[in-house]
């Protein structure tokens, strides 16, 4: 699994810093969300502590390891240093055909076994930059209002 670590400073966090840890298995789209114009300054580090959200992306075409995925991120999710962090889910390749939706993806990865954080799923097409916005305003938003 690829593991990716990123302050963010972009048009949609404004001048917050917020330290976000971008995971996912690998070829699930991590790098090409990562190198959007968005992440203009991005720098890598690989711990977890002090980590406010995680994004977890989900290469949703890849209906055989769709349950690998699944196990991973309920791992992830174990993990005593990122027990407050909010978690936002891309359903990535949204383009391609047999790519589950929002709703298979929520229920592949049992989305609704997460308690006591905040989460939420976005749809998205890395390569075209669609439906990333939507999902960082969201945790944008989510990190202002205090977080889980
Ligand atoms: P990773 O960093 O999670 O391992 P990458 O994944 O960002 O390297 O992406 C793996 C491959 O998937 C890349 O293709 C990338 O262009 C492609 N990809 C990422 N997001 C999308 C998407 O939304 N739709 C489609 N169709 N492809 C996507 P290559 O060919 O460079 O290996
Ligand atoms: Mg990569």
């Amino acid at each position: 699994m690829g593991i990716l670590f990123t302050r963010m400073f972009s048009s949609v966090f404004g001048n917050k810093e917020a330290r976000i840890l971008v995971l996912g298995l690998d070829n699930a789209g991590k790098t090409t969300i990562l190198c959007m114009d968005c992440y203009c300054r991005p720098y890598w580090r690989c711990y977890f502590p002090n980590t406010q959200a995680v994004i977890y992306v989900v290469d949703s075409s890849d209906t055989d390891r769709i349950g690998i995925a699944k196990e991973e991120f309920h791992a992830i999710l174990e993990e005593e240093e990122l027990k407050g962090a909010i978690v936002l889910i891309f359903a990535n390749k949204q383009d391609l055909p047999g790519a589950l939706d929002d709703a298979a993806v929520t229920e592949a990865l049992e989305l609704h076994k997460i308690k006591n954080r905040q989460w939420s799923i976005f749809k998205t097409c890395a390569v075209k930059g669609e439906g990333l916005y939507e999902g960082l305003d969201w945790l944008s938003n989510t990190l202002k209002s205090g977080g889980s």
